[in-house]
């Protein structure tokens, strides 16, 4: 049976672990790197017969490690039956195929991209997540065709009607373009209802709050402490891929909306990116991004400096201004009090436990804050006779974009913080976004 198929069928496949250790990297690192490998093989759900590495400057072209390197792990395959071997990096196409055809036995190699992306397209629930990961699968595997056809068995059809003189690697190109041409319009309609849906919520000025950060560091746990939203949380990478919202009432700033969403992972395969692109936006378009950290896990500078890549790359290609942001150090119950202080400093630090509650209410105190003081673009109407008056007052506390005359009232479009959208509040004609 095709491993991929076995692993998607809940099948204990053994795997052996392969990495090249570059110049510069650590021992440590490495093994640091090929733990989340396994992690990611074992949510899959794989297991991890053995791990080889081999000490390259760069990758053999042909089968990615060299041939005595390859010749040991085909002996490996070979003497305990091994039937997947994943390799820690992207590979190219061809080095997938001789790798296989270097071992001696029938093998299949995927790489740490495949993984992720077989993973996700076992965690995919909605319509929506299964479109997203189809899309990048398909995008991924499209260049990575070379003559075996087994990434085309889970598509189905259009094999077979090849014309005459084609190749039937042409056709089954033409007929994944085809495919990725239809799900993409299928994602688009879908991602403008959720655009829809979103600027209705911005333009209701209720804030809204994104939950981002590193897979498995207690995003959903932490929504379902706060507003009992009933998300499944578990101990597996992966486990949220659509974006689950609810509201929460705070004690004094009045109500929010939070959004629980996909998880960051280092060398987070690009393709994914753009296909969950619109999910990605409840992130980067918010009024406030809780940046959630594991406390517990001795990689968090790392969980912490991907995070931050992957947000600025969101915010660069989105072409969006940086959000406010909270750090926000989950599992602390895990951690020695003496030890928090030393956790990577950042101004905005709060400290909790999504599981026993600890640390919640100072959260719940500094979202108020930061909800106070964020700022949103909005219009206020004013009665011509008081209009200058007002207009003064909110050139010293907010920026005014515009301001219009009409002979019912001003019109003064204006950047304001809470504090002052709620002073003028019956004013206010569109409370907008930001
Ligand atoms: N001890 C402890 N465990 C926690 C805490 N928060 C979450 N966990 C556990 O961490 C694991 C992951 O939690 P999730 O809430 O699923 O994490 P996530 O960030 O949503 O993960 P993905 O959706 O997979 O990216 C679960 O087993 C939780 O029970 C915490 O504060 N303390
Ligand atoms: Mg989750």
């Amino acid at each position: 049976m095709d491993e991929i198929t076995a692993l998607q069928k809940n099948m204990p496949t053994q795997a052996i672990l392969v990495a090249r250790i570059e110049e510069g990297m650590t021992e440590e690192n490495r093994e640091k790197s090929l733990d989340e490998l396994e992690q990611l093989l074992e949510t899959a759900g794989g297991v991890c017969f053995a791990r080889l590495s081999q000490t390259r400057p760069h990758p053999d072209v042909r089968t990615y490690l060299g041939s005595g390197k390859a010749e040991e792990l085909s002996q490996l395959i070979k003497g305990n039956k091994i039937t997947l071997i994943v390799v820690d990096d992207e590979l190219s196409p061809s080095q997938i195929k001789n790798l296989e055809d270097a071992m001696e036995t029938e093998v299949r190699v995927i790489d740490r991209t495949m993984l992720i992306l077989d993973i996700f397209a076992r965690n995919a629930v909605t319509s929506e997540g299964i479109l997203q990961v189809e899309i990048a699968q398909l995008k991924y595997s499209m260049p990575r065709l070379l003559g075996k056809g087994t990434a085309l068995s889970r598509l189905g059809g259009g094999i077979g009607t090849r014309g005459p003189g084609e190749s039937k690697l042409e056709t089954d190109r033409r007929h994944i373009k085809r495919r990725i041409a239809y799900l993409e319009e299928a994602l688009r309609e879908m991602d403008e209802t959720r655009s829809i849906q979103r600027s209705a919520r911005r333009s209701s000025g209720i804030p809204q709050i994104a939950i981002a950060g590193y897979t498995n560091v207690g995003k959903s746990t932490l929504l379902n402490h706060l507003t009992h939203a009933n998300i499944l949380s578990e101990d597996k990478l992966f486990a949220t891929l659509d974006p689950t919202t609810r509201r929460l009432k705070l004690p004094t700033a009045g109500e929010v909306v939070l959004t629980d969403t996909v998880g960051f992972i280092q060398h987070l395969p690009h393709h994914l990116v753009e296909a969950f692109k619109s999910t990605l936006d409840e992130v980067v378009l918010a009024d406030l991004i809780l940046i959630i950290l594991d406390a517990s896990d001795p990689e968090v500078d790392h969980q912490l400096s991907v995070t931050e890549q992957i947000l600025s790359a969101l915010y660069a290609k989105r072409k969006a201004e940086p959000r406010p942001m909270l750090y926000v150090f989950n599992k602390c119950d895990r951690v020695e009090k003496k030890m928090l202080p030393l956790l990577t400093p950042r101004a905005d630090t709060v400290y909790i436990s999504a599981v026993t509650g600890e640390g919640i209410d100072t959260l719940i105190a500094r979202i108020e804050k930061a909800v106070s003081e964020c700022k949103k673009e909005v219009v206020f109407k004013f009665p011509n006779a008081f209009g200058g008056g007002y207009l003064n007052r909110l050139y010293k506390t907010s920026t005014v974009v515009s301001c219009d005359y009409a002979s019912d009232g001003m019109l003064i479009r204006v950047i304001a913080d809470e504090k002052i959208r709620s002073m003028y509040k019956e004013f206010l004609v569109e409370k907008g976004g930001n």
